[in-house]
């Protein structure tokens, strides 16, 4: 009979154990022991909301049928209502691993659970579905090569929480399971998901590179492991910046597929990048800055590479980043410069490719050091040109005709060529839009080329994907937020569907498909545009609503109501480049440079612009994204998914500090109290028939007679031998459903017996021999 034996067997295994001892740091006493065991059966303790803290904890003193007197931790005394309070649970349940075991589910339990493992130095926690992951701002000793050791093939709750576990498991489904596995992590900016994501991508190369053998040694990676972790460094030079929540924020999203043989050995990877920042390249708020290499390479390269860059200032002195914070906190520029240049190296990024990346960066300093003038005709003139010459220079395109297709550029009017008059504003756009673009596909063509370094589909059986997007903030909204596609990586698998109909559906036209009819209209301008969404949803959707003052959209998300203001927005899903430049720019002397703009080679005409939209071959930004973001879900949907809930604790970036009423909006945005309900109502395992008789058939003997057999009959006749309780599992028609735990224990016996049977067979040809 399998009686509840999980939990004893499970902490007496000595991995599991070693390692709690290991984790479990020291406490506050005072929180560790909110209420000891004896006090806590002598009265009746319950948690009672708090607006500043939470929820406080206290013993009730009289109870008056709907209200209660309490008698608080503070000695204080109050009346509440008892639905402002939850039941606490009995001190045993401090600090478990998995919230899904707590008696009373309430919030007040879960954020007193995390607190009380925070306090103590354990960031993870399983929570039903999830692992909840605390950024702890210090550096713990939990990601070496040991640790890595220690949860090599351990089933999950063995060990205590930990990435790695999570890590463990996709490996190990992946190979059990014969299916792709995905890790999705979320959570706001600064709560830890790129962290994570390097651990996750660490623990495979370590465990599953051709070198790992027997004992994980990340010292000792093979070269494609190697180059796997190193693109890390690389990618974060270019795309990553610090803003006010994060000294390392990421400004993309990335998704790191890592390719696997049929046993299970790396053979590859690919990382697949989804919306880029660029408005950081020319705009940031004084407390923030542009993305990292800008301040490595004018302070880490050498006097000779600056030289070549045509690179003689410093940050003071270029206009994309003299305005912006320049240090960050413990983080020395040139160190990371020298970081970087040896990540390449590694990736196998040439000096010449270096060189073609790094000119980029300094054209785009340039760029921003163009100064525009007006003459009297408000004409935009440009009468200092040692900038100019520069960008040329770098870009290998010729002054007359950049300077030409800045200040008076050949436009089509009707089937003329005509020469226009700019003014300052529009040639100063320009030349924005210039280097934001410049900037954006060169680092698109980083990814390329990283991936050229590690991609190798031949030999690939299975995936473990890692999802980790660019955080939002909720308090502030963003440029790039425009199409509303980041909530959706974040809303997976929530039930989020109307809001994602009304982004994206085709008909009714949602927002996206709307913005893209509008981009060829040959009259629309932003105002017709959300005139038209209006008309669609207005009053159609109850996730749609027209704000009172701004023209715009408000939708509701899951975690709040954004507002949408839609002024340039068409301008921003058409190209806004210059094609005079553009086209310069494809036929540059330098390879990489023209490379990166080959779609201007050749004329297209508005017509010809007008038949690909219709026909769907020309990409507006809005389709693209939409285009990427299908193809994200699609491979998602068919994976094994795992979920990674990261939580930032406060806002001050701070360690040892948790700001309760912050943490526990992120829990009831995220699911987390949501998945702990479905986990301990539901049945969350699942195994077919066929899968569940051939693991378990073992437990047994005789009971499944011989010759050909009914899977489905043969599990039930195995579910009746283990005499399981019927309310521990459901039948489906291909599938067994189950309790949380209850393979977990299985697995157990199983393991038990499998030993049993081996030293028999250990001692059987010993006696043969
Ligand atoms: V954003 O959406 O890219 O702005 P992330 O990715 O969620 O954000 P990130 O992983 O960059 O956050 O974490 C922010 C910072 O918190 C890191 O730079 C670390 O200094 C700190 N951090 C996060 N997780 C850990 C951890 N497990 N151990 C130590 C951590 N420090
Ligand atoms: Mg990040």
């Amino acid at each position: 009979t399998i009686k509840n034996t999980r939990k004893n067997s499970l902490i007496h295994s000595p991995g599991g154990e070693a390692l709690r001892l290991l984790f479990n740091g020291s406490c506050d006493a005072d929180v560790n022991n909110t209420v000891a065991q004896a006090t806590f059966n002598e009265k009746k303790w319950i948690w009672v909301e708090d607006k500043k803290a939470g929820y406080v904890a206290g013993y009730i003193t009289k109870d008056m049928g709907e209200q209660v007197e309490v008698h608080l931790n503070d000695d204080s005394i109050r009346i509440v209502n008892v639905n402002e309070t939850d039941k606490m649970n009995p001190p045993k349940f401090d600090k478990v691993e998995d919230m899904a075991d707590l008696t009373y589910l309430n919030e007040a339990s879960v954020i007193h659970n995390l607190r009380l493992r925070y306090l103590s130095n354990l960031i993870y926690t399983y929570s039903g579905l999830f692992l909840v992951a605390v950024n702890p701002y210090q550096k713990f000793p939990i990601y070496t090569d040991e640790i890595i050791r220690y949860y090599k093939s351990k089933r999950h709750h063995e060990m205590p929480p930990h990435i790695y576990a999570i890590a463990d498991s996709a490996y190990n489904e992946m190979l059990q399971e014969r299916e792709n596995q995905s890790i999705l992590i979320t959570g706001e900016s600064g709560a830890g998901k790129t962290e994570n994501t390097k651990r996750v991508i660490q623990y495979i190369a370590a465990i599953a590179g051709d070198s790992a053998g027997d004992s994980s040694n990340t010292k000792m990676l093979g070269k494609l492991e190697s180059q796997i972790l190193q693109t890390n460094p690389i990618l974060e030079a270019f795309g990553n910046a610090l803003t006010i929540r994060n000294n390392n924020s990421s400004r993309f999203g990335k998704f790191i597929r890592i390719e696997f043989n049929s046993s299970g050995q790396i053979v590859g990877a690919n990382i697949e990048r989804y919306l880029f920042e660029k408005s950081r390249v020319t705009y940031q708020t004084p407390e923030e800055r542009n993305f990292h290499i800008f301040y490595q390479l004018l302070r880490g390269a050498s006097p000779q590479l600056k030289s070549e860059l045509l690179l003689d200032g410093s940050l003071n002195d270029y206009r994309f980043t003299k305005n912006s914070l320049k240090d960050i906190e413990g983080v020395n520029d040139s160190t990371e410069y020298q970081t970087l240049v040896d990540a390449m190296n590694v990736v196998g990024i040439s000096e010449n490719e270096q060189s073609d990346l790094f000119r980029v960066v300094s054209a785009v300093l340039h760029l921003g050091n163009i100064e525009v003038a007006s003459s009297r005709n408000d004409q935009a003139q440009i009468y200092e040109t040692s900038s100019s010459e520069n960008v040329c220079n770098l870009l290998g395109i010729p002054i007359a005709e950049f300077t030409k297709g800045l200040l008076n550029p050949q436009v089509k009017a009707g089937r003329e060529w005509v020469t226009q008059a700019r003014t300052k504003e529009q040639v100063l756009y320009s030349i924005e839009a210039l280097a934001k673009s410049l900037y954006e596909r060169s680092f698109f063509a980083l990814v390329d080329r990283i991936n050229k370094a590690i991609y190798r589909p031949k030999n690939s059986s299975y995936f473990i994907g890692v999802l980790d997007i660019a955080g939002f903030e909720i308090f502030k909204q963003e440029e790039y937020k425009l199409e509303g596609i980041e909530w959706k990586f974040i809303d997976f698998g929530l039930d989020l569907q109307p809001t994602i109909d009304l982004i994206d559906k085709a008909n009714p036209v949602g927002i996206l498909s709307c913005l893209d009819e509008e981009c060829v209209m040959p009259k629309a301008t932003d105002k017709t545009f959300v005139e038209k969404l209006h008309s669609f949803w207005k009053d159609k959707s109850p996730k749609y609503q027209v704000p009172r003052f701004q023209q715009g959209f408000i939708l509701q998300h899951y975690a709040a109501k954004v507002e949408y203001k839609t002024s340039g927005w068409l301008d921003k899903n058409k190209d806004p480049l210059n094609e005079n430049i553009t086209k310069l720019l494809a036929r540059s002397s330098n390879q990489y440079i023209a490379s990166l703009f080959s779609d201007y080679l050749g004329d297209i005409t508005d017509n010809d612009k007008k038949n690909r939209v219709k026909r769907g071959v020309f990409r507006t930004v809005g389709r693209h994204h939409k285009e990427q973001l299908h193809s994200l879900m699609q491979q998602l949907y068919s994976t094994h998914p795992h979920f990674v809930r990261c939580i930032i604790p406060n806002e001050e970036k701070c360690p040892g500090k948790i700001d309760v009423p912050l943490v526990l909006d992120q829990l009831r945005c995220n699911g987390v109290l949501e998945g702990i309900r479905i986990c301990r109502a539901g049945f969350p395992n699942r195994l077919s028939f066929n899968e569940f008789r051939r693991r378990y058939e073992i437990l047994t003997s005789g009971i499944i007679p011989k010759g050909f057999i009914d899977n489905k009959v043969a599990a039930e006749k195995l579910l009746d031998a283990f005499k399981l309780d019927t309310s521990q599992y459901r039948i489906g028609s291909s599938k067994i459903f189950f309790r949380a735990g209850v393979l977990a224990e299985l697995e157990e016996i199983r393991d038990t017996k499998l030993s049993q049977l081996f030293s028999d067979f250990q001692a059987h040809c010993r006696g043969w021999l």
